[in-house]
């Protein structure tokens, strides 16, 4: 799990008309449209009417390694932009969980150094980061490509965000591939994917192999320099969900508007979608109160 840094993240919530305009190009839809379509929504505008209406906090951790400065206010930015009625918490850690919960927010995003997270406390439920970051740039590949039915799409890296992504993969019947640098890892995915969707994907031993017969590739190491220019055709689509970028910057050139990357806001952007879809689907929690250890 990367820890983001200030300066990985300083710009982003001054830049995100233009971000919209670069993803309407790749892809056909902004960043709302992408979270949208992660969550499982197509129809956007009746989406923006109930996000319009949902509050959200984020409230900044200074937990272990601490406040990240920027964060809180650039996942802030982030719903704002994308029309929801977003704040950050004047307290941090506990009192801002309070904070919120007394001024109504139905969704709490909090980051501490482990996990990212979306709370629907009224539902009882939880989004994390890694998961909506995989089925946002799933989400984002499957509209830059038109569709994965059918395709191969190699996967790089098989830790958390891959697994997701190899997950959201198989529910658009792509054809999967995965490599990790411990071939371990690799096979212990594949297993999984057996075990869980009785379905088979292939283990890629070879990197260069692998990246020179796929078009479709997905991106979830944190290493730099993985994805070089001559890996790269007319065709090919690169969404890179790893920080830092695994797409070196002459790639990234050849790429020209055929690849996703960003270090919060695709991510963020599916987590809120998700939450929304969350308390759409159940606007309070249907299990009866618990205190005390006895149910009320
Ligand atoms: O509240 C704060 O400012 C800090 N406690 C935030 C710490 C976040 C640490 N995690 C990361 O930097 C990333 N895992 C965030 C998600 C990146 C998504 N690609």
């Amino acid at each position: 799990m990367t820890r983001l840094t200030t300066d990985d993240i300083q710009d982003i919530r001054f830049e995100l008309n233009a971000y919209d305009r670069y993803l309407v190009s790749a892809t056909g839809r902004s960043l709302l449209g992408i979270g949208a379509a992660a969550a499982g929504f197509g129809d956007v505008p009746r989406f923006r009417d109930a996000a319009a209406s949902i509050r959200m906090a984020v409230v900044p951790i200074r937990s272990g390694l601490g406040v990240i400065s920027g964060f809180a206010e650039t996942v802030c930015g982030i719903l704002v932009h994308m029309g929801f009625d977003a704040f950050v918490t004047g307290y941090s850690d506990v009192s801002g969980f309070a904070e919120a919960v007394d001024v109504g927010a139905q969704v709490i995003l909090a980051a501490d150094d482990d996990r990212f997270v979306a709370l629907c406390p009224r539902q009882g439920k939880t989004v994390d980061n890694s998961r909506a970051t995989a089925t946002g740039f799933v989400a984002g590949l499957d509209l830059m490509a038109g569709g994965l039915d059918g395709k191969r799409v190699l996967v790089l890296g098989c830790g958390p965000v891959g697994r997701w992504v190899v997950e959201a993969l198989l529910m658009r019947k792509a054809i999967v591939t995965v490599v990790d640098r411990v071939a371990k890892k690799a096979e212990g995915l594949a297993g999984w994917t057996r075990a869980v969707f009785q379905t088979t994907i292939h283990v890629g031993f070879e990197l260069g192999q692998a990246l020179s017969t796929h078009l479709l590739i997905v991106d979830t190491t944190n290493a730099a320099g993985v994805i070089h220019a001559r890996h790269v055709t007319t065709d090919t689509r690169v969404a890179a969900p790893g920080m830092p970028c695994g797409v070196t910057s002459n790639a990234r050139e050849k790429l020209a508007g055929r690849i996703l990357h960003d270090p919060l806001q695709i991510g963020v952007a599916a987590m809120a979608c998700q939450a929304v879809h969350i308390i759409r689907e159940q606007p309070v929690s249907l299990s009866p109160a618990v205190h005390d250890g006895k149910s009320a």
